[in-house]
């Protein structure tokens, strides 16, 4: 597509990798829209700081290796939380390891701290920490450590196709 003077000053154009996930979120259907803040979002709490509301709501999207199959899973997990990897291994049917970030960025396509639930070249195995339901409002990533989206849980799971589980470490 070519660039015209209107592009240009348009000052809410978003980054590359934002405007993915807002491609993504726009293919699904859903009228959900990704800002582009000045400030970081790239921790939960930056996240949270930014938009205003508690940690807890905020999506953590985790990407874990399970080694013997060389797939990506991604786990959606209330920033207020740790993860219970062994419990996610035990859903997914294969043992999980860690990611490294040039993992995370071939699978997902974007950046760790920029991490959307949304908008990765194949779909993921996806498992969603059954905390971020008792929320009537979560935000995510939405590409970039500085772009994010407000959604609810119930278009978290519709979006995602995830799999709503007690995955938190207690
Ligand atoms: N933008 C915010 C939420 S809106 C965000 O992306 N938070 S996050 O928690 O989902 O992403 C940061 C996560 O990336 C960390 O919790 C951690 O699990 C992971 N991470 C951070 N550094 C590394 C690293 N060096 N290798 C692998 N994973 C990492």
């Amino acid at each position: 597509m070519t660039a015209n003077a209107s592009d240009a000053s348009n000052s809410s154009a978003l980054s590359p990798s934002a405007q993915r996930v807002q491609n993504a979120l726009a293919a699904q259907g859903v009228a959900l829209t990704v800002v582009e803040l000045p400030q970081s979002t790239r921790t939960s709490a930056e996240a949270a700081a930014a938009v205003g509301v508690e940690v807890a709501q905020i999506v953590k999207s985790l990407i874990f290796r399970a080694p013997q199959s060389d797939r990506a899973v991604l786990v959606l997990a209330s920033g207020a939380n740790r993860v219970n990897e062994k419990a996610v291994a035990a859903l997914l049917g294969e043992p999980l390891g860690k990611a490294d970030a040039d993992f995370v960025r071939a699978k997902t396509g974007f950046v760790i701290g920029g991490v959307s639930p949304v908008g990765h070249p194949a779909p993921l195995p996806t498992f969603i920490d059954e905390d971020l339901l008792t929320y009537d409002v979560l935000w995510a990533a939405a590409g970039t450590p500085n772009a994010v989206f407000r959604l609810t849980p119930a278009e978290l799971v519709a979006l995602t196709g995830g799999v709503v589980a007690a995955i938190k470490l207690v």
